[in-house]
């Protein structure tokens, strides 16, 4: 019997991606710090259609964070100054081990107070299941106790470097945008061993409160995210891609497929999504999904690598 084959597209087309290891359905994850303080919030994160998820930032011990206000709404986003809340990475472990049961990928962030701490906290999450670490050196809110760590490209070569040595998963660094020269960074990730880089963390922004005459935020200054940091963090994504060899992961202000398709055009492999969870609920990532599996039909790709970086080529 002579069977004729009949193209299917959709069959085709897939939205995997493998981001130096870390394998994915689709190329969406939660940005860390959203919905990110439970395995119970993390999975609804992922039956929402997220490719995989990130954990709240875990360091060595439990933490509370700043007092209210921690969040401020401004024009084209939000300002947060949570200050680092979290459970402890120790306390997390058996978080992690439920989302591995469910078959969930999982990035686990995290940050320390010294070489010594990153390490430490890394090597309690490795072997936790944990596919992946994030190491977040870019914080915009600790500034007073920790320094703006990810600002010095030399820090982030030894810390990762050091973290590196005791783990056996890929390490992402998370970068701050709150520097002259963000690929200089990247590129000292990418020395120090890191096996992707995480583009952007939050732009350091105040609000003020004129009837009160101060600022609004506890902290007085925090982290600006959603659609007005886009654009700085698109134009970040498109510096390192021009300078690393490594896969870049871009956040900063994704709320729709176009806004996710934009960024694999300047060279993300995958992207985050953050604030629009807050604005749009967990939808979010299957209409993401939805809408870049669309964009790949009509332009007749069957795999998001070919889509990252093109517009450097164009
Ligand atoms: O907890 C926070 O205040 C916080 C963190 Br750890 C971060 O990496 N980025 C941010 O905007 N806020």
């Amino acid at each position: 019997m002579r069977v004729r084959v009949v193209e299917n597209k959709m069959s085709q087309l897939s939205l995997a991606v493998d981001i130096a290891g870390l394998r994915l359905r689709n190329p969406t994850m939660n940005a860390a710090g959203v919905l990110g303080m439970s395995a119970k919030l993390l999975g609804r994160i992922y039956e929402g259609g997220a490719g995989g998820v990130v954990t709240k930032s875990l360091g060595p011990e439990p933490r509370r964070g700043h007092q209210n206000p921690t969040v401020a709404a401004v024009e084209g986003g939000f300002l947060n100054a949570m200050g680092l809340p979290n459970p402890g990475a120790k306390h997390f472990v058996g978080e992690i081990g439920r989302l591995k049961e469910a078959g969930v990928p999982v990035v686990a962030s995290f940050f320390g107070a010294s070489v010594k701490d990153f390490v430490d906290v890394a090597s309690t999450l490795d072997g936790t299941g944990a596919d992946a670490l994030e190491l977040n050196c870019s914080c915009p809110n600790v500034e007073e106790e920790f320094g703006l760590l990810g600002a010095d490209a030399s820090s982030v070569r030894r810390i990762t470097e050091a973290v590196k040595e005791v783990v056996n998963v890929p390490v992402f660094v998370k970068l701050t945008p709150n520097v002259t020269d963000i690929a200089e960074v990247a590129v000292a990730a990418e020395e120090g061993g890191a096996d992707a880089v995480t583009a952007v963390n939050t732009l350091r922004g105040i609000a003020v409160d004129v009837d009160l005459r101060r600022p609004v935020l506890s902290n007085t200054i925090g982290g600006l995210s959603g659609p007005a940091l886009k654009p700085v963090a698109l134009r970040c994504v498109w510096e390192i891609a021009e300078r690393v060899d490594i896969p870049v992961v871009g956040c900063g202000g994704i709320s729709d497929w176009r806004d996710a398709v934009e960024f694999l055009l300047c060279g993300a492999s995958a992207v985050e999504i953050g604030t629009a969870v807050l604005t749009r609920g967990v939808d979010v990532f299957r209409d993401v999904e939805k809408g870049i599996r669309a964009y790949m039909e009509e332009n007749g790709f069957k795999e998001v690598g070919e889509i990252v970086g093109l517009a450097h080529r164009a």
